[in-house]
């Protein structure tokens, strides 16, 4: 039998979300525009806000430089602020530069690794007056032939280029780094998996973690494997939250494997990191056709569900039916916990802290979509295809 998970457990769940998911997206094919879409930063953190007033799970907004880029930064995190929200990490973007044709931090020119250098550089800048705590990595570096370049060279082009700005990072910084076995590069990418990203991480320092993007992987990877390993090491920085069916569809988290997302959450609590604000769970999507507000509501509460499930394991059962080996007993433990409906032991919690019990139609009845339709014209795009 299932247990029931407490309110303080529930209580410890932050998930930040991306400022780049309330931006129209789209594929390569197409950039479906949604009417009320935020015209710049400013707006994207009110929509960001939205998504906390109504869950009170998304206390943090993760933004992209320079797809965000204000001004006055001040501004920008008083705004968050009165709206109840904070910046948090702060993610590089050297991808969409022209000079970074054959990779950034690892690219065989020291003219164009300089460049690339110099933008973590102004990211740090931005964190300074953002008051961030991460720095979020993930380079589009590889290369699509084999002879292209030297793997080993790159290797080591990128370990010197991560040094530089890790030396640059202060002491409550962190440096996440994160892993991607394919795409824009199709031969080989520099950073494709966790143990390439954990062995820089390690020679950076202790503030260099690995982010762990759940659509990074190649088809049939036992996720939750790695989120154990590398909460074993002390290495688990940040996810970045979101559902795949064929490559990265960077769709909504839990959509097209929930199983998949609560065997994530179990290892996540069985290992330590839930709740933990140095294993900081993130949002990394985009809602090419749904509405982006909901899209994003939907995405918290599926993560909430899949928490209260994985908080629903009877774990001192589970623990004496391991110890025994009995496979099907400590199989069944789990599968009650995962088959638990919490919807309304989540309405009841969120009723008890002031929230609406249903988040969905709390924000759908409260016209903000219809005012930003009419309030905002000429929405822009996250980035992607910019
Ligand atoms: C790359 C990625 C990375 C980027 C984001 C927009 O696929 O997951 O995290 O910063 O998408
Ligand atoms: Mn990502
Ligand atoms: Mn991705």
């Amino acid at each position: 039998m299932a247990v029931t998970p407490t309110s303080e457990q529930l209580d410890r769940l932050r998930i930040e979300v991306p400022s780049w998911a309330y931006g129209n997206s789209g594929t390569r094919f197409r950039v479906f525009t949604t009417p009320g879409t935020p015209r710049d930063p400013f707006e994207k953190i009110a929509d960001a806000a939205e998504v906390h007033r109504h869950t009170g799970l998304a206390p943090t907004v993760a933004l992209h430089y320079p797809w965000d880029r204000v001004d006055e930064w001040d501004a920008l995190r008083r705004h968050a602020e009165d709206l109840g929200v904070a910046l948090g990490t702060i993610n590089s973007n050297t991808f969409q530069d022209e000079d970074f044709k054959f990779g950034s931090l690892a690219h065989p020119d020291a003219r164009v690794r300089r460049k690339a250098v110099d933008h973590h550089l102004e990211c740090i800048e931005v964190m300074h007056a953002t008051g961030s705590r991460d720095l979020k990595v993930w380079l589009a570096d590889g290369t699509n032939y084999p002879g292209q370049d030297s793997i080993r060279e790159r290797q080591d082009r990128l370990a010197a280029s991560l040094a530089e700005i890790y030396a640059a990072i202060d002491e409550e910084h962190r440096m996440v780094l994160e892993y991607k076995f394919f795409e824009p590069a199709f031969y080989h990418t520099d950073i494709p998996d966790w143990g390439t990203s954990y062995v820089h991480c390690l020679a950076l320092g202790d503030r260099a973690k690995v982010v762990l993007d759940t659509g990074h992987h190649a088809p049939g990877t036992n996720i939750e494997f790695i989120v154990a390993q590398l909460l074993r090491l002390g290495k688990l920085g940040a996810f970045d939250f979101n559902s795949r069916f064929y490559a990265d569809d960077d769709l909504i988290v839990g959509a097209a494997d929930p199983f998949q997302l609560f065997r994530i959450v179990t290892e996540l609590i069985a290992g330590g990191g839930y709740g933990d604000p140095d294993v900081q769970l993130v949002l990394d999507q985009c809602h090419n056709i749904e509405a982006k507000i909901p899209g994003q509501i939907r995405s918290v509460l599926n993560v909430q569900e899949a928490v209260a499930k994985a908080l629903s394991i009877d774990t001192e059962a589970l623990a004496a039916a391991r110890r025994d080996c009995d496979v099907l007993l400590a199989n069944e433990i789990l599968m009650d916990a995962f088959a638990t409906d919490v919807r309304p032991l989540l309405a009841e919690h969120r009723a008890a802290k002031g929230l609406p019990e249903q988040p969905m139609r709390a924000f759908l009845d409260s016209g903000y979509l219809e005012r930003t339709a009419a309030e905002r014209v000429g929405g822009t795009q996250a980035g992607w295809g910019a």
